[in-house]
């Protein structure tokens, strides 16, 4: 019989179709592949925007979050901030939270 408990792994499966992840980044950025690895590790997909190729976008990037680091990860239109409030939103466990309802 079918359960409909949902697995850890469907439940990421279900966090990488809803939720939509943008990440400003550049190249050579240690805190960049950090996030990187955290979200590729809970199996969520998300677009990334090199900043240091297109001026333009890093324009864009400070306008939106108000900050000049990279990177800058938004989910939604919810600006979480780098690394490590990324970071801090995952040991809370907000950031499953946040992923579910964007
Ligand atoms: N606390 C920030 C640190 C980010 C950071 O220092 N990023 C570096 C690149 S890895 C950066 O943007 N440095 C350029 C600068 O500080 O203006 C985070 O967790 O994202």
């Amino acid at each position: 019989m079918m359960s409909t408990a949902l697995s850890a792994n469907e439940k990421n499966n279900q966090n990488e179709s809803m939720s939509k992840i943008l990440m400003y980044t550049t190249g050579y950025c240690p805190y960049c592949l950090a996030a990187k690895s955290l979200l590729v590790g809970k199996g969520v997909s998300f677009d990334e925007i090199r900043v240091d190729q297109e001026p333009a976008l890093r324009q864009e990037m400070e306008q939106r979050s108000q900050r000049r680091t990279v990177p800058q990860i938004f989910i939604g239109e919810t600006h979480v901030g780098g690394f490590d409030e990324l970071s801090g939103l995952e040991r809370s466990g907000e950031l499953d939270s946040l992923l579910a309802e964007s």
